[in-house]
């Protein structure tokens, strides 16, 4: 596959077919100087070295107790102040249960709860709601909160990340989703999100959630005011804690999206630049075993095309239940996928639809010929 004149590069691709680490300097001249055509092709053979043709989904659904948050993101269009509650929303603990009952009877496996950080919510009281949830469906994995909001309540209630995250266990918090992350490079991250949680609080979260053998995710906000030096930071920290733990799952490069937020004026990345971001993100992060294109923030068709280019994993049917994205302007209006659609998705694209829970345990492989039941 000598496709590259670049000596620099010739010297990254035989590293990297022989399974040996790039470095971060490697790492920023991939973004510098690979093209579009040769980088998907080193992060496709990755990819199928670590899952052949394997791509996973998952049937979910969100819930997102409220968009009210004392922090003012310059890149979110999502959330509203406390002062402005009455443009926001406020679930209380029996309308999130009746969401979760909405799905008896179906076969999903995971919901994922992600919320604005809202100051009269504590800790006691996402404690109740866990414990309401699993008292209803024991068996439904619940992948919840962000350090941004963990923090807030671990400080609140005056405990360590330690003994929050150990509550939060025993409540029935299975595992921590990736957001929140940002750009943990502190200069872009004073611009962006000056007041929230830093890198080092995000990572300690995440180290007490694996030590206490639960699994989680990490993302990146790419796409806005950001250096390719800042993204392999970003990837760098992610690694480096990997090496150390073995607790993340999934790699989610998230796409900046501009509508109404108070970043509007910055340009959207385009596709080619997408599609580099993932490959790069496969080649550099060699100890995540996955890779995931979230289909709601990036469009169902940029997702599918993600899977040549490092992915092997495009979330779930997603059922409606988040906003984030689509207030921020994604393509997905109303993000809802059927199975069916999902493994067809994963089949047009010359792959195997595998759906996973949420720690990868395969639940049905879908060969091409086998057919497929609704929801
Ligand atoms: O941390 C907010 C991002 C994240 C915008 O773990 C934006 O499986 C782009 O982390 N443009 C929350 N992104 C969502 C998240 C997530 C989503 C799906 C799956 C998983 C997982 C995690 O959403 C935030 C922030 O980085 N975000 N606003 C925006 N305008
Ligand atoms: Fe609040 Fe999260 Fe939005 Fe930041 S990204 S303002 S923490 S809801």
């Amino acid at each position: 596959m000598a496709t590259t004149t670049d000596p620099r590069l010739q010297q990254i691709e035989d590293k990297v077919k022989s399974g040996r680490r790039i470095t971060p300097e490697e790492g920023v001249l991939l973004f510098e100087r690979g093209s579009l055509g040769w980088l998907g092709k080193l992060a496709n053979l990755v990819r199928e070295g670590k899952h052949g043709d394997v791509t996973y989904f998952n049937r979910n659904f969100h819930i997102e107790p409220t968009n009210i948050c004392v922090f003012s993101c310059k890149f979110c269009s999502y959330s509203r102040l406390y002062a402005h509650r009455e443009e926001g929303w406020e679930l209380t603990s029996a309308q999130m249960l009746d969401i979760v009952r909405k799905y008896d009877g179906q076969p999903v496996t995971e919901v994922h709860i992600v919320g604005g950080v809202h100051p009269k919510l504590n800790l006691e009281f996402f404690a109740g709601l866990l414990r309401d949830i699993k008292a209803h469906r024991p068996e439904l994995h619940i992948k919840g909160f962000t350090p941004v909001e963990l923090d807030y309540m671990f400080r609140k209630a005056k405990v360590s990340a330690e003994e929050g995250m150990a509550y939060l266990k025993a409540a029935g918090l299975d595992s921590l989703p990736g957001g929140g992350a940002e750009i943990f490079a502190p200069e872009i991250r004073k611009q962006i999100c000056d007041d929230k949680v830093d890198a080092d609080g995000w990572l300690s979260i995440h180290r007490a959630a694996h030590q206490l053998g639960m699994h989680s995710n990490a993302t990146m906000l790419y796409g806005h005011i950001e250096t390719f030096a800042h993204r392999i930071d970003h990837m760098e920290r992610l690694r480096q804690m990997q090496d150390e733990t073995g607790g993340f799952n999934t790699f989610i490069p998230l796409k900046f999206r501009n509508k109404d937020n108070e970043m509007s004026h910055v340009t959207e990345s385009t596709i080619v630049e997408d599609m580099k971001m993932y490959a790069v993100a496969r080649i550099y992060m060699d100890n995540f075993p996955h890779l995931k294109a979230y289909w709601p923030m990036l469009g169902r068709n940029s997702a599918q095309l993600a899977l040549s280019f490092g992915v092997n994993d495009i979330d779930g049917t997603i059922d409606d239940s988040t906003k984030i994205y689509s207030m921020a302007g994604s393509e997905e209006q109303t993000p809802s996928m059927t199975t069916e659609q999902l493994v067809a998705l994963i089949h047009q694209a010359g792959r195997v639809a595998v759906e996973r829970d949420t720690l990868y345990n395969t639940i049905r492989n879908y060969t091409a010929t086998s057919g497929v039941s609704q929801n």
